[in-house]
């Protein structure tokens, strides 16, 4: 029977829209998922939502609808979590929402379980908090008196809750991180020992009652379960753990690998094992810490502003461009800095210069030379061919070393090696110089072309997981039947059809230009923000009061434009002379050129302030304003004059 393997991405948080830095962390699990399917193991891939909270809970309040219904529409509606996943060819087997019926009753029992066990016991939580990260700090651990994490204040909290003694685990943890390789890169591991376990494991808050959005508890129903058992467990009940919704727990997929970005990697090494220790459940096969993707030196978060949206990129440069360039780049284990012109620069050089190249000469050259199908007839030259042919042959061993190793970004660079040698092997054989006398040379120009389109088909094999879509496209146009596709082919030589037919196919990675793809991006990125902002905002009213005499003493009156004009050097200043009944002449200044071109006022019969003391704008006299709605529009402000009867005479006094 073939190996089971299930890996898992964090269950992510649907407070916002995903960004970038989500969508590495579920790009890398996905090729790391296609990547064991590809050596025919039998393959679990699971991710979800993360969806219980305070956060979530205040976050519906402010918009008006249920946390559910909150949470439905980030994860399920246009545009959600669901979406991003589909587009970005995320190929989960399962996905979680932890407010789905069998895991909410699956927590339920879980938390029971670690109660009976003398495991949770109930005490009065007093720490700071930091609302916006939903976490718990010592003294100790904050910075700056700051939450560690996102560098904001924390709160004194105080009140009853329940608690996991993490405590009485301490020792095995410890064991368990120092003397294993359960914890990847190793780095994170001195990271957990000496900032959490050595200087005193405390026992952890696991409920909470200052809100209701979580799962309850149901022997303390006051009490909801609070983050990180509710969050943590959803691995093995996605697998059926506790419920009866699956029934593959016992079925040999657990224990699974956690792929989790750094700063949870402190719950998943340190809380989840100890965890799973009480409930007498085995431990995860591995948790891998992976780094953040930076912007400007800084995590990305909606809070500070700088999210990167991957449906932009994804929409401009391709999904497997994107794919592929996450995992390319960045040394998955360490931080990255992401940038626009980083993306395209990789695409360039790696995709369409090397990789789409390779893929473009050869096919064209076998469609010039030989119609596109190659003759049987070969010549071997040893002493040319050899080099290119044991690195491609040596290949797939590097790769799978590298994968195993969770380094996707060295398998890729010894990929992008045989693709560069292959590129290399073409200007040493010159084909063009070999066509010349086909005669003398066709055999050995039918050979070199095969050793390249050979070496071509097992960097296709290997670059499947990362991008899926455009190696099936590189298979077509290259002749590649099923059976040469497999990770067993790709380390064979000569699997291709002696006398394979290509087909020069559309450009595969076509170059970018960088300055017109940065501004389009702008552009994108600036449009995008527009559309999130709200149709219509209007300025909240004023709480204090007014007395009526104050408000009486606001002399309001009906004025007609008699003439309006532009101010000189100024962009919004208009000139007003207005009849207000009085037989004289009223000179008001107002800044509306933005919106009002001043021939269309004239005739028009409009309200101003008459008592209002005289001001100097741009050397002119301004007697009074005139009054206008205004609201914000897309975030842009928006005003109308208020335009009166013209039935109602110069003069006439509003009230
Ligand atoms: O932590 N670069 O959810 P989350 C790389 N619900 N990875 C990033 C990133 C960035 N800029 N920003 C976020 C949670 N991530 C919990 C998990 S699991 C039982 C519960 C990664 O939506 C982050 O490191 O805040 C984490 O691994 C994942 O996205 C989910 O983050």
């Amino acid at each position: 029977m073939s190996q089971k393997y299930y890996i898992t991405t964090p269950i992510y948080y649907p407070s916002d829209k995903l960004h970038i830095g989500h969508t590495y962390c579920t790009v890398a699990t996905d090729a790391l998922a296609r990547y064991h399917r590809l050596r025919g193991e039998e393959v679990m891939f699971l991710t979800g939502t993360d969806e219980h909270g305070q956060k979530i809970e205040d976050k519906a309040k402010e918009a008006g609808v249920s946390p559910k219904e909150y949470v439905d529409k980030i994860v399920e509606g246009p545009g959600g979590v669901l979406d991003l996943w589909k587009l970005m060819d995320i190929s989960n087997d399962r996905f979680i929402r932890t407010t789905d019926d069998y895991h909410v009753s699956a927590i339920q029992r879980i938390f029971k379980k670690l109660y009976d066990k003398g495991d949770i016991y109930k005490g009065t939580y007093k720490g700071k908090y930091c609302k916006p990260c939903e976490s718990f700090w010592t003294e100790s651990q904050l910075k700056d008196g700051c939450c560690p994490d996102c560098g904001r204040p924390v709160v004194d909290a105080e009140e009853e809750a329940y608690f996991f003694r993490l405590s009485r685990y301490a020792g095995r943890i410890q064991d368990l991180l120092e003397n294993t390789d359960f914890l990847q890169p190793r780095s994170r591991v001195n990271e957990m020992v000496n900032n959490f376990i050595k200087p005193g494991l405390e026992d952890l808050c696991v409920s909470r009652t200052s809100f209701t959005w979580g799962v309850p508890v149901d022997f303390d129903p006051k009490h909801v379960v609070y983050v990180w058992i509710d969050a943590l467990s959803n691995y093995i009940t996605a697998l059926g753990y506790e419920n009866d919704r699956y029934d593959d727990y016992d079925k040999g997929w657990w224990p699974g690998v956690n792929i989790v970005g750094k700063e949870i990697v402190r719950f998943h090494s340190i809380i989840w094992p100890a965890m799973l220790m009480s409930l007498g459940e085995p431990l995860p096969r591995k948790v891998f810490g992976h780094g953040w993707l930076l912007l400007d030196g800084g995590k990305m978060s909606k809070s500070k502003g700088n999210v990167v949206d991957p449906y932009i990129l994804a929409e401009q440069f391709g999904v497997d461009a994107l794919r592929f360039f996450l995992l390319r780049t960045f040394p998955f284990g360490a931080d990255g800095n992401f940038s626009n012109e980083l993306l395209i620069q990789t695409i360039n050089t790696d995709l369409a210069n090397d990789l789409g190249n390779l893929v473009s000469r050869t096919t064209a050259m076998a469609g010039k030379y030989f119609g596109g199908t190659l003759p049987a007839a070969r010549r071997y030259e040893k002493e040319k061919d050899d080099e290119l042919v044991s690195m491609v042959l040596g290949l797939r061993d590097k790769y799978e070393e590298a994968m195993e190793q969770y380094a996707p970004h060295k398998a890729l660079e010894e990929v992008f090696k045989v693709i560069q040698r292959s590129n290399k092997y073409i200007d040493e054989n010159m084909p063009w110089a070999l066509a010349k006398d086909m005669e003398a040379n066709g055999a050995r120009l039918a050979s070199v072309l095969y050793h390249l389109l050979e070496a071509t088909r097992v960097c296709g094999i290997l670059l499947t997981p990362f991008m899926p879509g455009s190696m099936g496209k590189l298979f077509d146009q290259i002749g590649a039947e099923e059976n040469c596709r497999t990770w067993l082919s790709a380390r064979m030589w000569a699997a291709l059809d002696a006398e394979v037919s290509v087909t020069k196919g559309e450009n595969l990675f076509p170059r970018i230009d960088m300055e017109a793809a940065l501004e389009k991006l702008e552009a994108a990125e600036a449009e995008a923000k527009r559309a999130a902002l709200p149709d219509v905002e209007i300025e909240p009213q004023t709480e204090e009061k007014v007395d009526f005499e104050t408000f009486c003493r606001s002399d309001f009156r009906a004025v007609k434009v008699k003439a309006c004009e532009a101010v000189k050097k100024s962009s919004k200043l208009l000139r007003f002379t207005l009849d207000d009944g009085t037989g004289v002449d009223r000179q008001i200044l107002s800044g509306i050129h933005q919106w009002y071109e001043p021939e269309d006022l004239v005739g028009r019969t409009l309200v101003a302030i008459v008592n209002l003391p005289p001001r100097k704008m741009m050397g002119l006299e301004s007697n009074g304003m005139i009054i206008s709605a205004v609201h914000t529009e897309k975030g842009e402000e928006s005003l109308h004059l208020i335009m009166i009867d013209d039935a109602i005479p110069a003069g006439a006094k509003l009230c």
